[in-house]
């Protein structure tokens, strides 16, 4: 395994007390009623990170009290779109202001490289600024054209309590995907973010206080899907709950929320395939394919986890991909070189390595990595870059999310049986296609089944285009200016007016 590009141990600092996290419950920040804490242990330090407060039924309950009350007042829900912006803005500020702190924390407990980590803390910022542009455009419409004494109106009002989670792999942009919108829209909120990830998320609820947001608007409870999940989306002063992690979670949050028929909206996984047509510009396709695939450690939802190549060039486009896994810096998450850091636990390392002893089993061949890699000096879990060939359409590893830097490589003849390759998942969250033809892009552009599709690109991503998926990848969309309308319900008002006055 010494063909790979090892980054060892860097020596960087790593804080010697972990981070404290408490519930923010009304504008004040709490321990748990029973005192009860939960710990988690860096995936790529082995140092303990942080020590959070577990949250139980009466930390939720207080917390969903909290939020329902802000909103029934009415101070923020009919405040201007105007104060909710600016409120927002100082938000994105101060998360400028305080990048590198909530980076290096963000690593420390996800395994991310910091290179990516702040990017990802950059982008958050950008999407508070995005939605708080669009809190100052959320209005509805108005119906002159109903007769003389008729005026209809439109309103778009919040939809009331909203109940966000989220995940690990993304913990500081995923919160800043459904938070700020919900704001922007005047709704108020319980968060609860992921039991491995909590800290960048406490850390947003300091930055939340310190921009003026009013106490009970956002609540923060910490701990695990149950009980704090469980009760977020099954209680009734909760309106809405929006959720990103596994397809399992989401179906049983549909279940969970039926009762009183709740809004949900939903991003789960994918199994993102690319399609490489022989015409396509292999070196730009092999370069967006690794990045694609070791982006986060393929611990993404949108991850490239899947090429579908034509027969022709699949021995050269897959050369090509193992030279740049070669190459890409692996290792040591807290140096600015690091390009693909730490797996988030035991279990998954696990299970990644699972799927492609199973591949492999099956008569799959494994190009290049396929193990758990040692990295100098560090006591984490790591998983080399990993290209699978001749992975066909039944195994496991073609059609279920892995979750790793694992990519399976698929060939196809026909461009038909390309798509229907494509098609071939339970998921559609995103999909690309690499071809110098337009027709050919804009052929498999609409007949993918996807709710992003990437022609000669991947995994760009702007604050103004809606993400999310169809099929089992998930329900509604984020971002774009459709990111506000999930938190936005209609209200009709018919109006008789000027009665006799024609
Ligand atoms: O997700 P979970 P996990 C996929 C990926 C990964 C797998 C498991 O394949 O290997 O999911 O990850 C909370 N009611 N994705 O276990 O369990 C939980 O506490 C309410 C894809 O982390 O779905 C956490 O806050 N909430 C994904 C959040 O749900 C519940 C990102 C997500 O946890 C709950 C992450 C319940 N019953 C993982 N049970 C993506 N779309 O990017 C758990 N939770």
């Amino acid at each position: 395994m010494t063909e790979f590009t090892l980054i060892p141990a860097s020596g960087a600092a790593v804080p010697a007390e972990p981070f404290t996290g408490r519930h923010l419950i009304d504008g004040l920040w709490k321990d748990s009623a029973d005192g009860a804490t939960f710990d988690r242990v860096s995936p790529s330090h082995g140092v303990l990170v942080s020590r959070s407060a577990k949250g139980g039924e009466a930390e939720v309950l207080a917390a969903i009290a909290a939020a329902r009350r802000a909103f029934d007042a009415g101070d923020w829900s009919f405040s201007s779109g105007k104060s909710r912006s600016e409120i927002l803005n100082r938000v994105a500020d101060l998360i400028d202001r305080d990048r590198e702190r909530i980076a290096r924390i963000e690593v420390l407990e996800s395994g991310k490289p910091i290179a990516q980590a702040r990017g990802e803390i950059e982008g958050a910022a950008d999407i508070w600024r995005y939605a708080a542009a669009l809190a100052r455009m959320a209005h509805g419409d108005s119906h002159n054209n109903l007769g003389p004494d008729m005026l209809g109106l439109v309103l778009k009002e919040p939809i009331g309590v909203a109940a966000i989670i989220t995940p690990w792999n993304f913990p500081f942009l995923i919160v800043s995907q459904k938070l700020p919108f919900a704001l922007a829209a005047g709704c108020t909120a319980v968060v609860k973010p992921s039991e491995m990830t909590p800290s960048t998320t406490v850390i947003l609820f300091e930055l939340l206080e310190e921009a003026g947001l009013p106490a009970g608007v956002a609540n923060l409870v910490l701990g695990y899907g149950d009980p704090v999940g469980a009760v977020m989306t099954t209680h009734p002063d909760v309106d809405m709950v929006s959720f990103t992690g596994s397809t399992g979670v989401g179906k049983r949050i549909v279940a969970a929320a039926s009762g009183t028929l709740k809004k949900v909206s939903l991003e789960l996984g994918g199994k993102n395939p690319q399609v490489i047509f022989p015409d396509a510009d292999l070196d730009a396709a092999a370069d967006a394919i690794a990045f694609g695939i070791y982006f986060n450690a393929g611990e993404c939802c949108n991850s490239g986890s899947r090429i579908i190549v034509h027969e022709d060039v699949a021995e050269a486009l897959t050369d090509r991909i193992a030279v740049l896994s070669r190459k890409v810096p692996f290792g040591d998450p807290l140096s600015d070189a690091t390009q693909v850091g730490a797996i988030i636990s035991d279990e998954h390392l696990g299970k990644i390595d699972g799927y492609v002893r199973e591949a492999q089993a099956a008569g799959a061949k494994v190009v290049i990595g396929g193990g758990v890699l040692a990295v100098p000096g560090l006591d984490g879990r790591f998983y080399a870059p990993t290209v699978v060939a001749g992975v066909t359409p039944d195994m496991a590893i073609a059609r279920e999310e892995v979750f790793g830097p694992v990519l399976s490589v698929l060939t196809f003849k026909t461009e038909d049986e390309a798509i229907e390759l494509a098609n071939n998942a339970a998921y559609g969250l995103s999909a690309g296609v690499w071809s110098l033809d337009v027709h050919t892009c804009l052929n498999f552009a609409r007949k993918v089944r996807a709710g992003t599709v990437w022609t000669n690109t991947w995994m760009d991503g702007f604050a103004e285009l809606p993400f999310g998926g169809v099929k089992e990848s998930g329900l509604g969309r984020e971002l774009g200016r459709f990111g506000i309308e999930e938190y936005l319900e209609l209200k009709t008002v018919q109006m008789r007016v000027a009665r006799g006055r024609n």
